[in-house]
């Protein structure tokens, strides 16, 4: 099967559930990327600048854990700002490692901070970290591995599957390794949901595209103007959802298949999981990581947290 038959079946699973979901990895074409960058630029969007400033301010501290001689192996394709601060300042790093399955933009973000810097040997993995992978060979032998996982990206997975994806970065981490990862904390509901809810519809914007994506790429016939953004934090859950929620009753076609959407109907397509430091710790101790360092914000918007194996 192609991987574009894989993807149809996926999403067709997916819309076959009572509670109909699209993953968030969808999101992502050219233009759904362009328009994360858009959300990370929002006045109400606090979590990107907020994680920057807790690296930049915490810097020094940062590089004196990680060590010498470490190899850097970033979940995701790392073309990000915060990358760079962790480059720039690390100290003789064995390799950097950026992990992610979409290769052409992988390779290309790859050469990018190759041509950057020079002296960092740059070795890209295409694989799907949420399962194990095989690490390359650095010319310089590693004395520690850091996993790096920024964004608060671990809020896309429910409970379960953060505490799979972060069993698989204990394991790529090894003996003597640490995971440096950006985690969004859990606050008053109002700040998170305007986050999501944004005064220029850029977040609505974000959430349709994924329909577009879909009728582009995948053969889908989506009417874009009977779906609205809606998106809203679960304190129970400690979770934000986003959801496009039908304005009529209507079929959608994909491929061969029909889709029955009723008016009122929604399609989930993302949760955005908030943690407490307590939570947190927890999850990540059974793991296999102990939370050594947790720099923050002044107002505990957000969490840049080291953890090491145990
Ligand atoms: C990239 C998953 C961290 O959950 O805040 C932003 C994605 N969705 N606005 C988040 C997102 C809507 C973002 N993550």
């Amino acid at each position: 099967m192609s991987q574009r038959a894989k993807k149809i079946d996926e999403i067709l699973d997916g819309l076959s559930q009572p509670e109909k979901r699209v993953s968030p990895k969808y999101f992502y074409d050219e233009r759904g990327s362009q328009l994360f960058d858009a959300i990370t630029q929002l006045p109400e969007y606090y979590l990107t600048g907020t994680e920057i400033s807790i690296m930049r301010s915490n810097i020094s501290e940062i590089v004196e854990l990680v060590g010498t001689q470490a190899s850097l192996i970033e979940f995701g394709s790392g073309s990000s700002l915060k990358t760079r601060i962790l480059l720039e300042h690390l100290n003789e790093l064995a390799a950097y490692v950026p992990v992610d399955i979409s290769e052409e933009h992988l390779l290309a973000s790859a050469r990018k901070i190759g041509s950057e810097f020079p002296e960092i040997e740059v070795l890209p993995v295409v694989a799907d970290f949420t399962q194990e992978f095989e690490l390359p060979k650095p010319a310089v032998m590693p004395l520690r591995n850091i996993v790096y996982f920024p964004g608060s990206t671990i809020g896309n997975f429910t409970n379960d599957t953060a505490l799979e994806l972060l069993k698989v970065m204990r394991h790529e981490a090894k003996e003597n390794g640490a995971l440096l990862i950006g985690v969004d904390l859990q606050k008053d509901p109002a700040v998170i949901e305007n986050a999501y809810n944004d005064s220029a519809g850029v977040t609505a914007a974000f959430n349709v595209n994924m329909l577009r994506h879909l009728n582009r790429d995948y053969g889908a016939d989506f009417d874009l103007e009977t779906f609205s953004h809606d998106a809203r934090y679960d304190p129970d859950e400690g979770r934000v959802v986003l959801r496009l929620v039908s304005a009529k009753d209507q079929v959608v076609r994909l491929g061969d298949a029909e889709i029955d959407i009723a008016e009122g109907e929604a399609i989930l397509t993302e949760y955005s999981h908030k943690y407490t430091l307590e939570g947190f710790a927890a999850m990540a101790e059974q793991a296999g990581f102990r939370v050594t360092k947790v720099w923050t914000d002044p107002e505990r918007l957000f969490s840049v947290q080291y953890l090491v194996a145990t």
